[in-house]
């Protein structure tokens, strides 16, 4: 049986993909800091599959190790890593830019990213077989204003996702990057800082991709033939054409 390990599985992308993968009998690790949506997530999706949660920061280092190393047996053999964890934190341009937004976005979606990949890819070079989705994003591709250090993390993601794949070049393990761009998720909650309005209006007058669209293209991703690799993957809404061009009604 497959086994996918999930960052960032209690809200958003991260948690719709969980319920994809669960519906097509992958065994989950899902990971996160809300344990509560976790063990809600895991009771819902324990009729389909075998679930085990994790709850850590994945800026703490100690705690990531830890934590993947007391997986039990059935679930120590990962063939499928989805490196979702991760938000943005402000927009505010560079002068105004707040300092600890700036390590949030760094620690948590470049640093996190690499402490859990640390941990899981020895276990698939053992097994001589994997597959790393790291999930980037739009604004990984380009910048737009204000934007700044969210899209240097993301930017560092797709520098990241093209590293492994070379450095992975031969040990079996498939690298590749989902790149969405707008998705209607917790994600401008947590950037606004719970200002539910401001949130709301990136989404207006146009239809957002949903959490699901991407944990289709992802399941999609991973059930590829072996000798099939998506590289590298940008999806938008048909609304938006880049980051700062979007058709709204
Ligand atoms: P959500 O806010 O809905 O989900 C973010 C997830 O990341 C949550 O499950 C959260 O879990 C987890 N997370 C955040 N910080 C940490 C942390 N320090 N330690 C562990 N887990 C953490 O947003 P999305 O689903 O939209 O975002 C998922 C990914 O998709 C992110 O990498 C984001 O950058 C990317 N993305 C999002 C887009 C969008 O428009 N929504 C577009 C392009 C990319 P918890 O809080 O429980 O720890
Ligand atoms: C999320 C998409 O455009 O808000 O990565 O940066 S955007």
């Amino acid at each position: 049986m497959i086994t996918a390990l999930i960052t960032g599985a209690s809200s958003g992308i991260g948690r719709a993909t969980a319920i994809k993968f669960a519906s097509h009998g992958i065994k989950l690790i899902l990971c996160g800091r809300r344990k509560d949506r976790l063990e809600q997530l895991r009771q819902q999706l324990s009729v389909e599959t075998e679930v085990q949660i994790l709850t850590f920061d994945v800026r703490n280092r100690n705690e990531v190790e830890e934590n993947l190393s007391s997986l039990p047996d059935g679930f120590r053999k990962i063939d499928i890593l989805v490196n979702n964890a991760g938000n943005a934190h402000g927009l505010d341009p560079i002068q105004k830019g707040n300092v600890e937004d700036w390590d949030a976005m760094i620690d948590i979606n470049v640093k996190g990213l690499l402490y859990v990949s640390k941990a899981v890819i020895p276990g698939m070079l053992e097994q001589g077989s994997g597959h790393i989705i790291n999930i980037g994003s739009t604004a990984g591709k380009e910048v737009y204003p204000n934007g700044n250090v969210y899209c240097a993390s993301k930017h560092a993601v797709d520098a990241i996702n093209q590293g492994m794949r070379l450095d992975l070049n031969g040990t079996g393990i498939r690298v590749g990057a989902v790149n969405p761009g707008l998705v209607q998720t917790e994600f401008s909650d947590v950037r606004f800082k719970g200002n539910t309005e401001k949130a709301k209006k990136v989404y207006q007058g146009f239809k957002a991709l949903q959490a699901d669209d991407i944990a289709d293209i992802i399941y999609f991703v991973v059930t590829r033939p072996y000798h099939v690799n998506i590289a590298d993957l940008v999806v938008m809404p048909t609304a938006q054409a880049s980051s700062t061009m979007v058709h709204k009604d």
